[in-house]
């Protein structure tokens, strides 16, 4: 559960609720039903991933440390990896006083927008051989209690989309369907909104899934994406009332989503390219790719890794500016994937893992 105080709540719902498209009625039932409390629960939920996400956001530092996330800002009551219990103790057994199913039935039988919902992962569309029921290929248990929901990613999702206030769709998987969406996946991975390019293929927005849900979605992309991306993101919202600015795919334009990594920190190799070498490739500045391949743990002279199947010059994202693994706060991190002469694999884009290009090429 996430908890503000219930005058920042309500200064948020009020500014908010245009971009959310709440109306005077929706808010007066939001006030009714907060009065006299002061948290707004935030439910978290993950299908088809690797948990990268959620331990991303472990490592925050920039804005804030998680502990502090959590102690005082956020009450993440259910979160199925990093609450204290696992398995059938959070579901099924009371532990220190509190049930985590029973909170997340609470949070769904809430009146309708008082809690957000988080989404980790993709959502499995498909029906299973020998199956009739769609989504069956993940199951993450009925919670919220209602006849009917099932026990399925894809119906608790929707289930607790349709009534939460915003969605936050947190990493490539829940975005765009991502490395579960990969060629040769047989259990039709879906974003929120979004199946690769595709609006409209979505686990909230495909018609052959239901009626569309038309709650707020915002994608944080990122296979993971960076802890900033994510707090950031949560901060913006909490410290000014309002959602972030959003560009293509209903990403926020803050953390670089805007920008290519070739050109976001820059790149420290783009304007290291033997320049005037007359093995230059014009159209991605490099020397010797023979030699860039073999000596690129090597060398920090041998500029850009274009040739070798580096995406920087497709992605948008600002980790060749941010950089990764902060330990202090408000600091830029100390490295990133290309900066440790890595290729980017592009795992912010909707056409992550298949479409963005072979992940590495030998010349
Ligand atoms: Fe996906 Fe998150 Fe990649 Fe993993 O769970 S964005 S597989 S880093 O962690 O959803
Ligand atoms: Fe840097 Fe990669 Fe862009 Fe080349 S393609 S400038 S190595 S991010």
């Amino acid at each position: 559960m996430l908890r503000i105080t219930r005058r920042e709540f309500l200064k948020y719902c009020s500014i908010a609720a245009g971009a959310l498209g709440l109306s005077a009625g929706t808010l007066m039932k939001l006030e009714n039903a907060i009065a006299g409390e002061a948290n707004v629960d935030v439910m978290w939920l993950d299908g088809a991933a690797c948990t990268g996400c959620s331990v991303s956001l472990l490592n925050s530092r920039f804005y804030t440390t998680i502990d502090d996330l959590l102690i005082n800002r956020l009450d993440l009551n259910y979160h199925k990896t990093i609450m204290a219990a696992a398995g059938a103790y959070v579901n099924e057994v009371k532990f220190t006083g509190a049930n985590a199913l029973d909170a997340a039935r609470e949070m769904y039988n809430a009146p309708a927008g008082t809690y957000v919902l988080v989404v980790e992962g993709a959502v499995q569309c498909a029906t299973p051989p020998g199956s009739t029921t769609a989504g069956d290929y993940c199951h993450v248990g009925n919670l919220t209690g209602a006849v009917g929901v099932g026990e399925t990613m894809l119906a608790n999702t929707r289930a607790f989309a349709s009534k939460a206030l915003a969605v936050l769709a947190v990493g490539t998987c829940a975005s765009f369907g991502g490395i579960p969406n990969g060629r040769g996946s047989l259990t039709n991975a879906k974003g929120l909104l979004y199946q690769g390019t595709s609006f409209g293929k979505g686990a909230l927005n495909d018609s052959t899934l239901g009626d569309p849900i038309t709650t707020p979605v915002i994608n944080i992309p990122g296979c993971p994406p960076h802890p900033d991306w994510i707090v950031g993101t949560i901060a913006h919202i909490l410290d000014t009332g309002t959602l972030p600015p959003l560009i293509n795919y209903r990403r926020p334009v803050d953390y670089g989503y805007g920008e290519y990594q070739c050109n976001a920190g820059p790149c420290p190799w783009k304007y290291n390219n033997a320049i005037g070498s007359p093995d230059q490739n014009p159209r991605y500045p490099v020397g010797d790719s023979k030699r860039l391949g073999r000596e690129k743990w090597t060398s920090n002279t041998l500029g850009c890794l274009g040739i070798l199947g580096c995406k920087g010059r497709k992605t948008k994202a600002d980790c060749s500016r941010r950089r990764w693994n902060t330990n202090v706060a408000e600091q830029y991190g100390v490295n990133w994937c290309v900066g440790s002469r890595g290729n980017c694999h592009g795992c912010t884009e909707p056409t992550f893992p298949d479409r963005v290009g072979k992940f590495n090429t030998f010349a």
